[in-house]
């Protein structure tokens, strides 16, 4: 069952109980690939930087749940989760990584500007916030379309505080749009504390100054991002117009992989660890009745199997030639010349 046809008949408890446990396999996943593209990092077979958003995973899971085909997502540097949860084959992403040709742009790009249209995933440019209006163009075209579909916005708490959020924020709510806001607050930007960028203690707030409404939620708990996506999400499709969900998290490792985020103490680090998403939502499969021991170790099996592909395929894909440099620089004309 893909992850669409598992939230359409959601409601029901045994299907529920599938759907949970595909919720886990997605953030061991998203877990997974993160650290192996760590390591990968290390061996210096990765293009460019590496943004890790090991800790955020129930927030990728919980929001992109609910989502269904032909919606749109505008996701952050650190959000390569909602690429393989919005479909995007795990050698593909991994392709991308390392730039070969068998990657998204084919070769021409590392990871932070990849995109995929065909599956309504928005690549970002690096100006933070500079996706939202993108966001929020395409819920226009969904309005004026007539189109049931939502935008999703991803963006860090540091983005929130750039023009652009704001200028998107207002024009979606003055046009009553179908967009989310998924503020993923993980309380730095770069090395910047929370405190020192923002006057208020929750994004969520600003959503009012606009006229819509802002939820604040665990980012941590995916059952609780879950639940809030899920209502959220239809209301937006029902027509109510804009939301935000702000997701209180937490990164695991620095900024990129060069940043050894000596600005925090290990105290903090160690507290929000002991929240883990992965391992909160083990504890509540077990309560539920899952024998966890082999459930851990068949979702880690399956998981090392996919990314040794994820790997190997990508390794053994060819770098682009030369002439590809020249390739989807502009828009095939509609007549199809390209003088
Ligand atoms: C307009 C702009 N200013 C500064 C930067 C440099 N920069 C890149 S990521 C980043 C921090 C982003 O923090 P946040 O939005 O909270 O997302 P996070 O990285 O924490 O997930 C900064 C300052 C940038 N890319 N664009």
């Amino acid at each position: 069952m893909t992850m669409s046809e598992a939230a359409m008949v959601r409601t029901e408890a045994p299907v529920r109980a599938e759907y949970e446990l595909q919720l886990y396999y997605w953030m061991k996943l998203i877990r997974g690939f993160e650290e192996r593209v760590s390591r990968l990092h290390r061996q210096n077979k990765i293009l460019g930087g590496v943004y890790s958003g090991a800790g955020q995973e129930a927030i990728v899971a919980g929001i992109c749940a609910p989502l269904q085909e032909g919606d749109f997502v505008a996701p952050l540097h650190r959000d390569l989760g909602v690429f393989l949860m919005r479909g995007v084959e795990p050698k593909v992403l991994m392709a991308q990584l390392m730039g070969k040709e068998t990657g998204l742009s084919r070769g021409k790009d590392s990871f932070l500007h990849a995109g995929d249209l065909s599956r309504g995933i928005m690549g970002s440019t690096s100006m933070l916030g500079s996706s939202l209006p993108v966001a929020v163009g395409a819920a226009l075209k969904f309005a004026i379309k007539k189109e049931n579909q939502i935008a999703v916005a991803f963006f860090g708490e540091g983005a929130s505080s750039r023009g652009d959020v704001h200028e998107a924020m207002n024009f979606a709510a003055v046009r009553k749009l179908s967009v989310l806001f998924v503020c993923e607050n993980n309380r730095y930007a770069y090395s910047t504390p929370l405190e020192k960028q923002m006057a208020i203690d929750d994004v969520a707030d600003r959503a009012q100054a606009y006229g819509f409404r802002g939820y604040v939620c665990p980012g941590n708990d995916l059952l609780a991002v879950l639940e809030t996506s899920e209502r959220v999400t239809q209301k937006i499709r029902a027509g109510e117009g804009p939301a935000l969900i702000e997701c209180k998290t937490y990164r695991y490792h620095g900024h990129s992989e060069h940043d050894p985020a000596l600005y925090r103490s290990k105290d903090e680090l160690l507290k929000w660890e002991s929240r883990d998403p992965i391992q909160s939502f083990e504890f509540y499969l077990e309560k539920t009745g899952q024998d966890l021991r082999r459930l851990r170790e068949q979702t880690d099996q399956k998981v090392a199997a996919i990314l040794q592909e994820a790997v190997e395929f990508a390794e053994n894909s060819p770098y682009p030639s030369p002439q590809e440099a020249m390739e989807d620089l502009y828009a095939t004309p509609v007549d199809g010349r390209r003088s």
